[in-house]
């Protein structure tokens, strides 16, 4: 995306923009600390989030999906162009193993690109692979199986490292389908071993991230189903390890906010996958079903990070992490990251001070005024300035389409394209 076609669009659009952001400015009492704090803030796109999703009964291609690494990273890069806020790309072993590391990490940074955490896949056979994954991977009850598993996790650090990534993230679907399957304490046991040799491996500056997810695929148990059971992994292992929250692995009704406060307190939150969800993992786009309970972890996050001074950019990791059937996956990432920047900037406008005095005085009432108060912000405006004061597009989905690009992606790369992954 040429930054010509950005600015001429700008600079159309900029009278009325200028408009709505003096207004909602105005009430901003912080304003230069929120402007600052929203452009630092950058979230990572996951690979296989940037071609169309499927479920188990089907996938609808839209066209013109990447077909490579290569144009993986072209395709994040024009999401940054357009929102200057996705400066980095998080890549899933072996759907994206980077042929030649420095040629791919150069190609990155000419769209002003990293790499962020690099994901393992344990989760699914691979066609040379030896020993199955259909009964698990670091909880095997086959020490053959788990070393398998290991050694594949080790291997991907070593990709990662390459590419300068600082993060490894784990996400298992082991567990089990039937009652009597599994022996609980065996399985946890087992995957604390498995993930020790992991951990073992890590560069001294690398993290290890370890997801959970309550069900899916299997049915009756998961390994390491809650954050309990992560936090507890995260505890034994060390302080490289940590507890990574992905939105759409909660059982209905979870209080997330909750969760994200306490393992914030307790330095154990590595960062969030962002989706939103009505039922279970659905991976529809953030925001789109509950952006009040977004803001309400956001709130969460930005009082735990500042209680302990830690910078809200760089504390924990940011990322994506949805993949549905129906959108354009660039235009649902774009939005995406829009959702995500909005609830921040709510979040950045909570009246602390207030609450604080509200909550000492049991008032229940004001408390939620005051969290509705900024919730109830129209801080659009404050986004888009944000936006617009880093070079990017007032309206990224506007210039996305007004340019034409996804009709271009398939007239280049194909209509019947499937990105790797998917
Ligand atoms: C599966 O639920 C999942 O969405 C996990 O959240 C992982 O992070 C992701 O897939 C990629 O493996
Ligand atoms: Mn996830």
């Amino acid at each position: 995306m040429e930054q010509h076609k950005i600015d001429e669009y700008n600079h159309q659009h900029q009278a009325k923009h200028q408009h709505k952001f003096e207004f909602v400015a105005a009430g901003v009492a912080n304003l230069g600390d929120v402007m600052q704090k929203l452009q630092a803030f950058q979230i990572a796109i996951p690979s296989w989030a940037l071609g169309t999703g499927g479920t188990r009964f089907g996938r609808f291609s839209g066209g013109g999906e990447p077909r490579s690494l290569e144009e993986k990273i072209e395709d994040v890069g024009l999401i940054h162009a357009l929102n200057r806020s996705s400066n980095s790309i998080s890549l899933h072993i072996p759907w994206d193993i980077p042929e030649n590391a420095t040629a791919i990490k150069s190609m990155a940074a000419q769209f002003g690109l990293h790499f962020d955490a690099v994901n393992s896949n344990t989760f699914q056979d691979q066609p040379d692979q030896k020993l199955s994954y259909k009964y698990g991977s670091l909880h095997h009850v086959d020490q053959a199986v788990r070393q398998q598993a290991i050694a594949h996790n080790i291997e991907v650090i070593k990709y990662g490292d390459e590419l300068g990534s600082k993060a490894l993230s784990v996400w298992l679907s082991d567990g089990s389908n039937f009652p009597g399957e599994l022996n609980f304490r065996g399985a946890f046991q087992r995957t604390l071993d498995s993930l020790r040799q992991i951990y073992d491996a890590l560069p001294n500056d690398w993290k290890i991230w370890i997801e959970y997810k309550p069900f899916e695929p299997n049915f009756y148990s998961t390994t390491i189903g809650d954050w309990g059971q992560s936090y507890l992994l995260a505890s034994k292992l060390g302080e490289k390890a940590s507890t990574l929250v992905d939105l759409g692995h909660h059982l209905q009704g979870t209080n997330i906010e909750q969760i994200v406060s306490l393992l914030l307190m307790e330095g154990k939150l590595a960062g969030f996958h962002f989706n939103d969800s009505k039922y279970g993992d659905d991976d529809l786009t953030v925001g789109s079903i509950n952006p009040y309970q977004l803001f309400l972890i956001f709130n969460e996050l930005v009082e735990g990070m500042d209680n302990v001074k830690m910078d809200h950019a760089t504390g924990i990791g940011w990322m994506i992490d949805a993949s549905h059937n129906v959108k354009d996956p660039i235009e649902d990432l774009l939005q995406s990251v829009e959702a995500i920047k909005i609830a921040y900037a709510q979040a950045l406008l909570v009246d602390k001070e207030a609450l604080v005095h509200a909550q000492q005085q049991n008032d229940a009432g004001l408390a939620q005024e005051l969290l509705q108060n900024a919730y109830r912000t129209d801080v659009r405006a404050l986004v888009a300035e944000a936006r617009l004061r880093a070079g990017g597009a007032l309206n990224p989905i506007a210039v996305f389409r007004e340019q034409h690009v996804r009709s271009n992606l398939v007239k280049s790369r194909g209509q019947k394209t499937i990105a790797t992954g998917l």
